[in-house]
């Protein structure tokens, strides 16, 4: 091995953006018009450069995640970039207070960007560096479709499904009634051909569920996303029980040890870990391996151009979520092609900042 790749932490550059999106996303678990992205630089001493964002949920957060990693700076620098022994360290370092929310956000950005920075060392795009050549990810438009009535969910679901062959609807209406009549214009303008799935943010209770998956038990949903709050594994686990659909989770599952404890209940038939949530690559790895062992198909959660590295290289690879929040600002969006990802041989997890992008839509 050359010293080139053999890297050691100078410093991080943070940067924090809102950018607007193009389609707001009004969901039954709240609206999401604007995207806080807390963008990291990770500098090594060898001029090699790691980069990767957060994705914040809410402007509100934006200021504590970007202080969280400065707080972390003094501790990385003169390190070796290992993202396997840097996670070890922090989890440490956090073991009283407990790596969740804003802290476990910091450190997979941490680890992301570590990945990053070790993919270019070595010249390679990250799905090869983690033993896998790169290859077309399925991916479902995931862009829109919120909770925004039959009539204008069924338009846009036409416009969303151009050059995909699957999109997912965001449910929780006021009543079941209401949540099948926007299911069946969506499906009445998509036709049979696309795959449908569908998201319902936690909203409803464990009772509600049941009752309105009975009711939408015939109309050919791929999956079932999210019925109840959750971190209400048992609750996933007794919907689940009571329905033929294939019940989804995992956006929020805080790390692999708590994927493990949720799939060890049978909360679900299929998982959908977020990059971020789940410790990043290293914590991705870790949850994919758990995803094998248990025959789970996992899809992917927001940060597409990570996640398509990520899931071409898990074992039980279903389907990659497809958002295009953090494109304005990045030089070279992911690619789709025929309702794939495609990946580049482009050194990296591809993710490069249009810099004139950045400070346009730069709040800190
Ligand atoms: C979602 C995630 C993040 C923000 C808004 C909506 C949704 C999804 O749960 O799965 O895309
Ligand atoms: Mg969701």
């Amino acid at each position: 091995m050359s010293d080139s790749t053999r890297l050691t932490i100078s410093g991080l550059r943070l940067r924090g953006v809102n950018v607007p999106m193009r389609r707001p996303l009004v969901t039954r678990g709240g609206t999401v018009g604007i995207a806080p992205l807390a963008l990291i630089d990770l500098h090594t001493e060898q001029d090699v450069t790691g980069s990767t964002y957060l994705f914040c949920y809410t402007p509100l957060a934006l200021q504590p995640v970007l202080q969280m990693l400065a707080n972390l700076e003094p501790l990385l620098k003169g390190q070796p970039l290992a993202p396997l022994d840097l996670d070890r360290q922090l989890q440490r370092q956090f073991r009283l207070l407990g790596a969740k929310g804003v802290v476990a956000m910091a450190l997979a950005g941490i680890d992301m960007a570590a990945w990053d920075a070790q993919a270019r060392a070595h010249g390679l795009p990250l799905v090869r560096l983690l033993g896998s050549a790169p290859r077309p990810v399925p991916a479902y438009n995931s862009n829109g479709l919120g909770l925004i009535g039959a009539e204008r969910a069924a338009a846009q679901a036409k416009e969303l499904a151009a050059g995909f062959t699957a999109i997912k609807v965001r449910l929780g209406y006021d009543d079941a009634a209401t949540d099948l009549a926007v299911v069946r214009a969506v499906r009445g303008t998509i036709g049979s051909g696309i795959t449908l799935m569908s998201d319902y943010n936690q909203g409803l209770s464990v009772a509600e569920a049941v009752h309105r998956l009975d009711v939408l038990a015939g109309e050919g949903l791929a999956w079932i996303e999210e019925p109840t709050l959750a971190d209400d594994h048992a609750g996933h686990a007794q919907i689940r029980q009571r329905t033929r659909l294939r019940i989804q989770m995992g956006e929020n599952w805080w790390g692999p040890h708590d994927m493990a404890r949720c799939l060890s209940l049978g909360a679900c038939d299929l998982g959908m870990p977020d990059a971020m949530k789940i410790g990043g690559v290293t914590g991705w790895q870790r949850a994919a391996a758990i995803a094998d062992a248990a025959g789970l198909p996992i899809s992917s959660h927001l940060f597409p151009e990570v996640s398509a590295h990520l899931l071409a290289a898990s074992p039980t690879c279903h389907w990659l979520e497809y958002v295009d929040w953090a494109e304005p600002i990045l030089r070279e969006p992911l690619k789709i092609e025929n309702g794939h990802a495609v990946l580049s041989e482009a050194p990296g997890s591809g993710v490069a900042w249009d810099e004139a992008a950045v400070e346009r839509y730069r709040v800190a």
